[in-house]
């Protein structure tokens, strides 16, 4: 029998939600340990090869050309600045390394450019790809694939009700067709959202109903704890118990078990008992690395002494 549905209700992820935390965790590991290794957690490393300018208005986001942020912007950073940074993510350990930049959607040219980013990521050898660009036309999801490409990142961010709260410069149905694009293409899904931003807990509910109704699950569901950046209008916006974002995260791992969810963005603000906490509701991917896209993560040693103290080690890299 399949625990894997696409036909969650609204009142059965509220339910979740409002279960003791006792009873969520332990039915989020149950789930857990059915479809993964219990204490492995995939290393991604992120790499920002263009930053800032952006003309969206994502009122999260430091890399938006509205907000002031004090941001040094660059335009696609040079093949062999991305192949050295690949190269060291790699060395320390990193099994995926994912670059991001700050587009609305890329131009065919700027596809092409990262389309050879990902060629020359791919020949390093021992690291799957992931890129997050913004909105792609099939075409556009076509000649990544063709470049080998293994994941796209395009993050719904909240829930339908909330997200014209946080972004008017596009809509929902937009993200939906880009994430119908990339499947298309036959890459991998890299698709989750931000919790912190001052939503319900009725949004995250939705928006982890949304992700888990989607006609398949995303392989990957990056779980971002808002990081605030001064100058965006999310900044000051109060923060979320680190409890609520495990309850997240077990949610996450109920309704979606077999993808990987990783606690993503936000790590700075968590305690190690807060992490652990994370760990133990399912998630099993992280960022490492001291950098995001602009903003810092835990440094890398720091993150490895969370591994030994809690017994996890690093997942090894896959054998294609
Ligand atoms: N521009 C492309 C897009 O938005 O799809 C790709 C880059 S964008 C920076 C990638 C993702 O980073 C966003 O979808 C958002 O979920 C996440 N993100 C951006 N700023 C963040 C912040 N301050 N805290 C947490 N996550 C953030
Ligand atoms: C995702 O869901 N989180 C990452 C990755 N996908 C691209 C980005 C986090 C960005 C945090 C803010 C910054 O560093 O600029
Ligand atoms: Fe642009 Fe992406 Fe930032 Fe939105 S999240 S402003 S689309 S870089």
């Amino acid at each position: 029998m399949t625990d894997v549905r696409h036909d969650w209700r609204r009142d059965e992820v509220e339910a979740l939600f409002e279960a003791p935390m006792n009873d969520l965790l332990f039915r989020a590991q149950a789930v857990h340990r059915r479809h993964h290794a219990a204490n492995e957690v995939q290393v991604s490393t992120l790499l920002s090869i263009k930053t800032g300018g952006c003309p969206e208005d994502c009122k999260y986001c430091p890399q938006s050309v509205h907000y002031d942020t004090g941001l040094d912007a660059h335009s696609l950073l040079p093949l062999e600045d991305v192949v050295t940074a690949a190269t060291r993510a790699r060395d320390a350990g990193a099994t995926r390394f994912c670059m991001g930049a700050a587009w609305r959607s890329p131009t065919n040219s700027q596809t092409s450019k990262v389309a050879e980013l990902v060629r020359a990521v791919k020949d390093i050898g021992g690291m799957e790809t992931c890129v997050t660009l913004g909105m792609l036309t099939g075409d556009q999801a076509g000649e990544l694939a063709a470049a080998g490409l293994d994941y796209y990142n395009h993050n719904l961010d909240t829930s339908p009700e909330y997200y014209g709260e946080i972004i008017t410069s596009r809509n929902y149905q937009d993200r939906l067709d880009t994430l119908s694009h990339v499947r298309e293409a036959g890459i991998h899904v890299c698709c989750g959202g931000i919790v912190g931003m001052g939503e319900s807990r009725a949004d995250r509910a939705e928006l982890l109903r949304q992700l888990a109704n989607l006609p398949q699950h995303p392989e990957s569901v990056p779980i971002n704890n808002l990081v605030q950046v001064d100058g965006t209008p999310l900044s000051g916006t109060p923060r979320l118990s680190p409890l609520e974002l495990a309850r997240c995260i077990a949610v996450a791992r109920i309704l979606m078990p077999v993808s990987v969810v990783r606690l993503s963005a936000g790590r700075t603000d968590l305690s190690e008992e807060a992490q652990a906490l994370c760990f133990m509701a399912g998630a099993s991917s992280i960022f490492c690395g001291d950098q995001l896209l602009t903003t810092p993560n835990p440094a890398f040693d720091d993150d490895m002494a969370m591994f030994d103290g809690l017994g996890l080690v690093p997942q090894p890299a896959s054998a294609s």
